[in-house]
């Protein structure tokens, strides 16, 4: 590997986890926000800039051997936030990439690209089997990070890893979570492998951890060399105990994005 990795939206919640993971991983880290990191490790380069700024991603990008973009809005917005923060966003990253002869793109998407999915009656959800079926626009926003990631990895011959995302938090807070979740050690590893396979092209992986609840298939992701070493179980008692046991027919455990796919759901938007 040669040249730091340039992670974008690096004072988020993930871009922290990386930050402090992957140059345990052998990775400089050259990280990238709207904002300063707060204090920066020994040997890590930061730069102030906005993903959605091409001019300046195209000069952050030059030198690095990958891209990891994290940067955007995380969850529902506006249709004019969305779009400008994650699908402009999306295209500064992959071109800046294109521009800068970067041959790696590793992308954060979403379970919410395919949230309306339902459970599969017996077996494990591949990713084949669950095609673009946003629940928000912020889905939307996740659906074309995708598209956009097959147009570069085509057209241009760049490897673009597409992480579909479950829940990246530190520890799960509700019973979807127990099947959802992605523990920080294991955003480590999910992105390490995306960074270190082999010329992998396109792909699309689910991000979960191994957790007992899963119903994402993990095999794309292990095929790339991911291996989980967390299980969200460890925390069903105590959820359980506060929310009750899962109702696997309640659209929130039914469907791949959960409340998100509910009546309810950020309705002002
Ligand atoms: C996401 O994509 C969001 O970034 C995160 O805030 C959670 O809502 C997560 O999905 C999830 O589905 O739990």
């Amino acid at each position: 590997m040669t040249g730091p990795v340039l992670v974008t939206g690096a004072a988020g919640r993930i871009g922290t986890v990386l930050r402090g993971g992957l140059p345990e991983r052998g990775w400089a880290v050259r990280s990238l926000d709207v904002v300063a990191v707060p204090e920066p490790r020994p040997g890590e380069e930061h730069l102030v800039a906005d993903a959605t700024d091409l001019a300046a991603m195209t000069g952050a990008a030059r030198g690095a051997s990958a891209v990891v973009h994290l940067a955007g809005i995380s969850g529902e917005s506006t249709w004019a936030a969305i779009s400008h923060a994650n699908i402009e966003g999306t295209y500064c990253a992959l071109e800046a990439a294109r521009q800068a002869g970067v041959p790696r793109v590793v992308l954060a998407s979403s379970n919410h690209a395919s949230g309306w999915t339902e459970r599969p009656d017996d077996g494990l959800l591949r990713e084949e089997d669950a095609p673009p079926r946003p629940d928000t626009y912020y889905g939307v926003s996740k659906v074309a990070m995708e598209a956009l990631g097959s147009l570069y990895a085509d057209r241009y011959g760049l490897d673009v890893v597409c992480l579909r995302i479950g829940s990246a938090f530190a520890e799960p807070t509700t019973t979807r979570q127990l099947s959802t979740w992605l523990s920080p050690s294991d955003t480590v590893a999910l992105v390490d492998a995306a960074l270190r396979a082999p010329s992998p092209g396109f792909r699309v992986v689910w991000g979960v951890s191994d957790n007992a609840r899963r119903w994402w298939d993990l095999s794309a992701a292990e095929a790339l060399g991911y291996r989980s070493t967390d299980d969200a179980e460890g925390y069903a008692a105590a959820l359980v105990a506060a929310h009750g046991e899962p109702d696997l027919a309640d659209p929130v455990h039914r469907r791949v994005g959960g409340e998100y796919t509910t009546a309810d759901f950020d309705a002002e938007h």
